[in-house]
């Protein structure tokens, strides 16, 4: 397992073909999952660990994809925080309770993972029991400023302000607020290791909505903490999306692979990052829609930006959308294996060449 192709990769180590995987890879796009979903519904789902783990597989076995992630959701930690979560089919997540003030924060309530999301665990227990020996399966959570911004605006946002009047008026509150989550996502990411879990990523999907300045000040101290008391020697995922500008807050902040979005090219993120980093990324899902021929030209692209360093993982910009069609999925994935190891073949055959004298 320690030599699988991902787990090489969040390493920066050399490997055959460049491992991909993508977010959402289990999700309403598969008719698999519809047809589930139209029997339970999502949050049962989430809390029946021999359904989320049969999910978690069925995805790596239809795609061929190098890794799993364990079917569940950053919102789930919220649920017994006393927020009042809910799923609405037509609305998404709505959070009955959203914080307002500093004494909301103090009314949260704070119990061990263990004793409040169990099922989580024990998925990623069935998960890894059933997924084959050498595919390693990525435990996850949300990230502070991401889960804060749905405990805040109560659900979905588009420009977060009910997040940055809170961090604004009241940054006692806020940083108590950072502390908290802190402290259930680190037991929340190390059970799941300890439960299976070869890698771990953590979403801060909404985080690109802040600017340099206030990540600096209002987040990098608590992510900083995060990331130290994550479990040694286990690959680190640092995610987020419309992070251009944040690009080296984060890499600063931790983690070993930085994901990327699409809304920059992927070889100027990895010289912001620091090429002493591994990069995860950055097809725009969009792409799935097109017709193969740009699809191939685009995963090209996307190659070509890694240029064969060691420590690219391809993944999406952000996760596949609804109806998205499952062969391009399937295609894509074959595609990325497929081009990147002849690339990967003729780097070696450079490499290996004699040299021309003077060249
Ligand atoms: O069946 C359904 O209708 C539910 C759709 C769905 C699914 C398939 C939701 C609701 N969550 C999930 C699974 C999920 N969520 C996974 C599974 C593993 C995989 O990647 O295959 C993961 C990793 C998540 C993480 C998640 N949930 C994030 C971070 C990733 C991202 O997309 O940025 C976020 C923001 C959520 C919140 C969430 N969950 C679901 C919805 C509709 C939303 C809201 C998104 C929004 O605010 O717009």
């Amino acid at each position: 397992m320690k030599d699988a192709v991902f787990l090489r990769a969040c390493r920066r180590e050399p490997t055959p073909y460049t491992p991909v995987w993508l977010m959402r890879q289990a999700g309403r796009y598969m008719p698999e999952y519809r047809a589930l979903r139209e029997r339970v519904p999502f949050l049962t789902l989430c809390k029946s660990p021999e359904l989320a783990a049969q999910v978690t597989v069925e995805a790596v076995e239809r795609l061929g994809v190098d890794a799993a992630i364990i079917f569940a959701d950053i919102l789930l930690l919220l649920e017994p925080m006393g927020v009042g979560l809910e799923f609405s089919a037509s609305d998404g997540p709505v959070i009955r309770r959203p914080l307002r003030s500093g004494a909301d924060v103090d009314r949260l309530q704070e119990n061990h993972p263990a004793e409040t999301v169990p099922f989580v665990f024990e998925a990623v227990r069935r998960a890894r029991a059933s997924l084959a020996s050498h595919i390693p399966l990525i435990g996850f959570s949300g990230a502070p400023f991401t889960l804060a911004s749905y405990l805040i605006e109560g659900g979905s946002s588009r420009h977060y302000l009910a997040t940055k009047r809170f961090m604004y008026t009241d940054p006692g509150a806020w940083h108590a607020l950072m502390d908290r989550l802190v402290r259930v996502i680190v037991p929340y990411v190390n059970g799941q290791i300890a439960a299976g879990a070869q890698a771990v990523q953590l979403f801060d999907s909404w985080v690109g909505c802040l600017s340099p300045a206030d990540y600096r000040t209002f987040l990098l101290p608590h992510m900083k903490t995060l990331f130290r008391a994550i479990a040694p020697g286990t690959p680190v995922i640092h995610f987020g999306t419309e992070t251009a500008g944040l690009l080296e807050c984060m890499a600063e902040a931790g983690g070993d692979v930085i994901g990327v979005d699409w809304r920059i090219d992927l070889d100027a993120a990895w010289q912001r990052v620091g090429f002493d980093r591994a990069v995860q990324g950055n097809l725009d899902p969009a792409v799935l829609f097109a017709p193969r021929a740009e699809l191939r030209r685009q995963v090209a692209r996307v190659l070509a930006a890694a240029a064969g360093r060691p420590g690219h993982i391809f993944n999406l910009g952000h996760g596949i959308l609804p109806h998205t069609p499952v062969e391009n999925v399937v295609a894509l994935v074959e595609m990325v294996h497929e081009m990147s190891a002849q690339g990967a073949t003729h780097q070696a055959a450079a490499r290996d060449a004699p040299r021309e004298e003077g060249s």
